[in-house]
């Protein structure tokens, strides 16, 4: 078995300016990051790097996505506003007023769609069993006609139209597991019964008012989105609880060709945007579940395509320790630090959590 990998220094380099937190600098708030800095994402592709998993792992480049990629997911007005306003000497934004990008921003947006392509591809024609592209700007909550929440271009998205291109036939699930509801990857397949959109997020967190049980997909794609919000506060109990109950008979029963995980670790314990409990053995405990349900239903195939995350020191181990799972490759360093929370009480499954659960899972039909 092997695992791609995917990361470009030019990730680290897309510029989202001086803010505090999702404040613009003001005389009260005193200039400092935006919350999707670089931060996490350097920091974890560092512990790849001395960890020593990066030499097991097959490394992937990435290619910009072409206009042609990006046009299958986003209309031609989206494509030609980021453009232009990368073209500007201090960039622009995404769509939503939070969600800025530099001077070029457009170029490393592409290179992160591009990215996602490149794992898809490498799972897909056999070079690899699964995948990680660790690109930045994030993608799921893209929408066909606006980039929002961090999000420039539906990076999944584009890469699965970019895999049905080559081979019309091909069926996905998509699991997102981001703390926010994956709003963006749903809208740009809600009609489409040929990829199941599955996501896992805190209820009602971001964007407000998304990720209801009641969106089921719509026409064709009617019962082929499934969501499940999940109580604030909940932690690896509940998770793996709603993997079990609700994303394992799911896939099962659609049986697709691949698995694509829009990967946020913003659902852990350290994170300063979600209130929820996950650790990085959580996180492990997720990745080997799907992995099993993988095996079983197509040869193992996932791709994992990086959201949000944005604890600098926590982070970097939740992806070490989803990678070192894909891999089969063991990283010992993650037992000895941080595991303070994996025995704290909120990572039981509690009762109000297991009826949302219920809940998603009625709703779904299954
Ligand atoms: C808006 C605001 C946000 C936007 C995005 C996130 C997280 C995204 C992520 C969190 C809060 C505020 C639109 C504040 O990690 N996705 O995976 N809040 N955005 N004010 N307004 C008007
Ligand atoms: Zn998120």
């Amino acid at each position: 078995m092997t695992t791609g990998y995917v990361w470009n220094e030019l990730y680290g380099w897309h510029h989202t300016g001086s803010y505090a937190g999702l404040l613009p600098p003001s005389l009260i708030s005193q200039p400092y990051q935006h919350f999707e800095s670089p931060e996490s994402k350097q920091r974890f592709h560092s512990l790849v790097e001395t960890s020593g998993l990066a030499k097991h792992l097959v490394r992937i480049d990435a290619v910009p996505a072409t206009d042609e990629d990006i046009l299958r997911a986003h209309t031609p007005e989206h494509l030609a506003r980021i453009k232009s306003e990368s073209a500007l000497p201090k960039g622009g934004d995404a769509g939503d007023g939070t969600s800025p990008f530099g001077f070029q921003g457009f170029e490393i947006a592409a290179l992160a769609a591009g990215g996602s392509i490149a794992a898809l591809n490498a799972v897909l024609d056999g070079t690899v069993t699964n995948s990680y592209a660790l690109v930045r700007p994030p993608g799921h909550h893209a929408r066909p006609e606006t980039g929002m929440g961090f999000c420039i271009f539906a990076n999944a998205s584009i890469a699965i139209k970019h895999a049905q291109a080559a081979n019309p036939d091909l069926r996905v699930v998509t699991v997102d597991w981001d703390v926010h509801h994956g709003n963006g990857t749903q809208a740009v397949f809600y009609d489409d019964p040929s990829v199941l959109t599955i996501s896992l997020h805190q209820d009602d967190l971001f964007p407000r008012d998304s990720g209801r049980i009641t969106e089921r997909g719509e026409g064709a794609g009617e019962g082929f989105a499934i969501n499940v919000p999940l109580p604030a506060g909940t932690g690896n109990g509940g998770y793996l609880h709603a993997i079990h109950e609700v994303v394992i008979p799911a896939i099962r029963r659609f049986a697709p060709d691949v698995i694509v995980v829009p990967s946020g670790f913003d659902a852990s314990a350290y994170d300063p945007l979600g209130r929820m409990s996950v650790t990085a053995s959580g996180y492990r405990a997720m990745t080997r579940l799907l992995m099993d349900v993988a095996e079983e239903v197509c040869g193992g195939r996932i791709m994992m395509t990086h959201e949000g995350g944005y604890s600098p020191t926590y982070v970097p181990l939740c992806g070490v320790s989803v990678l070192s799972e894909m891999s089969g490759v063991p990283v010992d360093v993650i037992h000895e630090v941080y595991t303070g929370y994996d025995t704290m009480p909120e990572q039981v499954l509690s009762p109000w959590q297991s009826d949302a659960i219920a809940a998603a899972r009625a709703a779904a039909q299954i």
